[in-house]
């Protein structure tokens, strides 16, 4: 079958385009322009379709040869260009992997080990051994109200002791707790006067104190509330006696001397005796062969009535500790702003290396 002179022309163009279009295809450099290319030779709107669109004025027999041809070189256009479309997605590509190389043979960043602050650690060991002894460990708030910080605690208004702990007030009603009693309060008061009680409570507490070697305007305080039928100054004492044993070692002796706080009757403080001088005499005991540790005593019979405890039914011992005080007597601490201003050469000494 030969071609008469309309089909030829239409030949020579689709021919005429393959190799122009092959040709830009080898030129391209990027896959946007080869998507250009693409639109533009093989497209539904492309120079292919509108050489087809001639076709109405080719004879019946030469439709279907330029068809042919058409589509041959519409797939040889197409088969160009997807090898190039290869070639160069495989080139980016590995550009890309070029740029992101990783070298995974470089040591890795030294890792910042963290570890519990001194007196957490304290803490957490003092709360073991009174968990051990059936306590529960129980948390308040740190912004307390008049009422539970001094009036639950037999401090009224007026009270002398009140300003004995000058305090943060926020509002006339509210103020920065002075000590973690609260917190024994609000439990008895939960309790209703119904169960009996064993609780520590640690936490931050906070008085109006310049700071100095000794003094700190936020420290930190454990007390503990044992509240039971026939509870007796003999239970607090062997209490103590255990936890003085435990914390300062076996060898510890105590001793209570009568003291006074407003929330208990009696008082009394504790002292251990000195380890480094063995009751002798030294600097760290002060000449005295002993140390003070804590305040303790029954709790006040109208402290138990205000939480809503009978005090002829109930009775109950107290006692409240420093940890900070403690940390600074057994790792020999000179400053108790050690604590707070956060040096790690003093805070890393305390951890395991
Ligand atoms: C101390 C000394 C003596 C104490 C009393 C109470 C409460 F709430 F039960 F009445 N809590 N803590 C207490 C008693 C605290 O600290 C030196």
């Amino acid at each position: 079958m030969s071609l008469i002179k309309g089909g030829i022309i239409v030949q020579e163009q689709l021919k005429q385009l393959e190799q122009e279009a092959i040709e830009k295809v080898a030129n391209v450099v990027d896959l946007k322009a080869l998507q250009e290319i693409q639109v533009a030779y093989t497209g539904r709107k492309g120079s292919i379709t509108e050489v087809l669109r001639g076709m109405g004025k080719l004879s019946k027999e030469e439709r279907p040869i330029i068809g042919e041809l058409a589509n041959k070189v519409r797939a040889s256009i197409q088969a160009t260009i997807d090898e190039k479309k290869a070639a160069l997605e495989l080139e980016q590509l590995e550009k890309q992997l070029e740029k992101e190389t990783i070298d995974v043979t470089l040591p890795g960043r030294p890792v910042q080990f963290g570890g519990s602050h001194v007196l957490t650690s304290l803490i957490e060991e003092i709360e073991d051994l009174f968990i051990g002894l059936g306590y529960e460990v129980r948390e308040g708030p740190e912004v307390e109200t008049d009422y539970y910080n001094f009036e639950a605690l037999n401090l009224p208004k007026g009270h002398p002791a009140r300003d004995m702990q000058d305090s943060f007030y926020i509002t006339n009603e509210l103020l920065l707790r002075t000590h973690t009693s609260p917190v024994q309060a609000r439990t008895m008061r939960a309790l209703d006067g119904q169960e009996p009680i064993r609780m520590i409570c640690p936490g931050k507490v906070y008085r109006r104190d310049s700071d100095d070697a000794t003094h700190s305007h936020q420290f930190t305080q454990i007390e503990g509330l044992y509240v039971d039928k026939n509870v007796r100054m003999s239970d607090l004492k062997g209490t103590l006696d255990l936890f003085a044993k435990k914390m300062f070692g076996e060898d510890r002796d105590i001793r209570l001397r009568p003291s006074f706080f407003p929330f208990t009757e009696p008082s009394v403080e504790m002292d251990i005796s000195c380890k480094v001088c063995s009751g002798e005499g030294c600097s760290v005991c002060k000449q005295t062969g002993w140390i003070e540790i804590l305040g303790a005593g029954m709790v006040h019979p109208s402290v138990l009535e205000m939480a809503g405890y009978d005090p002829n039914v109930y009775t109950g011992f107290a006692f409240g500790m420093g940890p900070d005080r403690i940390a600074m007597l057994k790792y020999g601490i000179e400053d108790i702003r050690r604590f707070y201003t956060n040096d790690m050469r003093f805070l890393k000494q305390f951890h395991e290396a």
